[in-house]
C-alpha cells in the first residue's frame, strides 16, 4: 500500500484501538538466522487474513541491512496491512518500511541504548521523512535478549509501582506509546495486574508483548487493559513447519478471544 495513499499508520493503530478495543501486531525478526525469507510473503498474507493489524519488524541482534529491506519487500507482497520497525540498533532502521517505532529503553544503563543511536539515526530519518511513533520501551525481568543488549536494569514483574513510575515518566515526556516487554521467547508473559495498573494510570497506548501464545492470554491482556499485543515467537513456531493454514487459524483465534475480551470490558 503507497504511503501517500493512506492514513499515516499511527493514526490508523488508535482507529483500531477505538474501534475495537485493541489493536494486534505481529513480530518478525530480520536475522537471516531465523528466518527462512522465501515464506515471508506467504507467512504475511496469513497474518493478515486472520487477522493481525500490522506487522512490526526488527530483533535485539539483525544487523544485515540489505536482509532488512528483503524482509520489508517480501512481507508487503504478502500484506497491505502497514510494516512499523522496531530498531534494536541504528542497523534496524530504513526508509523501505512505513513506519518506525522510535524508541528509547527508558530503563537501560547504557547512553548509547537510551539517546546516543537514535540521535545518530534522527536527521536521516527526517530527512527521508519516514514517519515516527514515539515509543517508551520498559523490558522487565528477566530481560532477555533485548535486555542483555540494550544493558537495562530490567524493572521487577511484581512491582506494578516502579513500572508505573517508569510509564508515567513516559507519558510525561510526551511519548506516543509505552511498550511493556517481558523479552522475546519469556517464559511468563508480564503479570495481568501490572499491565492493568500501568494501563489504569497512564493516558496513553500500553503495548504489552513477550510470551503471549494462547488466545486466553492475548485476552487478559485486553481485559487487563492493553491496547496493542504483540506476538513474534508463537507465529516463528508455526513458520517453522510451513503450516500457513494453521497460522491464520491460530492468528483468527487469538483475534476473537481479543475481541470477546474488549466487548466484555467496553459492556
Ligand atoms: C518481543 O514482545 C515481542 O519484542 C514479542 O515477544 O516473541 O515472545 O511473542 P514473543
Amino acid at each position: 500500500m503507497p504511503t501517500t495513499s493512506r492514513k499515516k499508520v499511527k493514526e490508523y493503530l488508535l482507529e483500531e484501538i477505538s474501534n475495537n478495543g485493541f489493536a494486534h501486531l505481529t513480530l518478525i525478526d530480520p536475522d537471516p538466522l531465523k528466518i527462512d525469507i522465501s515464506k515471508l510473503s506467504k507467512l504475511a498474507e496469513a497474518l493478515d487474513k486472520g487477522g493481525t493489524s500490522g506487522v512490526m519488524v526488527g530483533g535485539s541482534t539483525a544487523f544485515d541491512k540489505q536482509f532488512l529491506d528483503s524482509v520489508i519487500e517480501e512481507i508487503k507482497r504478502g500484506t497491505s496491512k502497514p510494516v512499523i520497525l522496531f530498531p534494536g540498533n541504528i542497523a534496524g532502521v530504513t526508509k523501505k518500511a512505513d513506519a518506525l517505532f522510535f524508541l528509547s529503553p527508558l530503563n537501560s544503563t547504557n547512553h548509547y541504548y537510551l539517546v546516543r543511536a537514535q540521535a545518530i539515526a534522527a536527521p536521516i530519518i527526517k530527512l527521508w521523512k519516514l514517519e515516527t511513533i514515539s515509543l517508551a520501551y520498559l523490558i522487565f525481568e528477566p530481560g532477555g535478549t533485548a535486555g542483555w543488549v540494550a544493558e537495562v536494569q530490567p524493572l521487577p514483574k511484581d512491582k506494578p509501582e516502579i513500572a508505573i513510575a517508569f510509564a508515567t515518566a513516559a507519558e510525561l515526556f510526551g511519548f506516543d506509546m509505552i511498550y511493556l516487554e517481558a523479552g522475546s521467547g519469556a517464559k511468563e508473559p508480564i503479570p495481568y495486574q501490572t499491565v492493568g495498573a500501568v494501563s489504569r494510570f497512564v493516558d496513553i497506548p500500553v503495548i504489552v508483548g513477550g510470551g503471549i501464545r494462547s488466545p486466553d492470554q492475548a485476552a487478559k491482556m485486553v481485559a487487563a487493559g492493553a491496547s496493542i499485543i504483540v506476538q513474534g515467537t508463537h507465529y516463528e513456531e508455526y513458520l517453522k513447519r510451513g503450516d500457513f493454514g494453521s497460522i491464520s487459524n491460530a492468528m483468527k483465534e487469538t483475534i476473537s478471544a481479543m475481541r470477546e475480551a474488549a466487548r466484555v470490558k467496553s459492556g
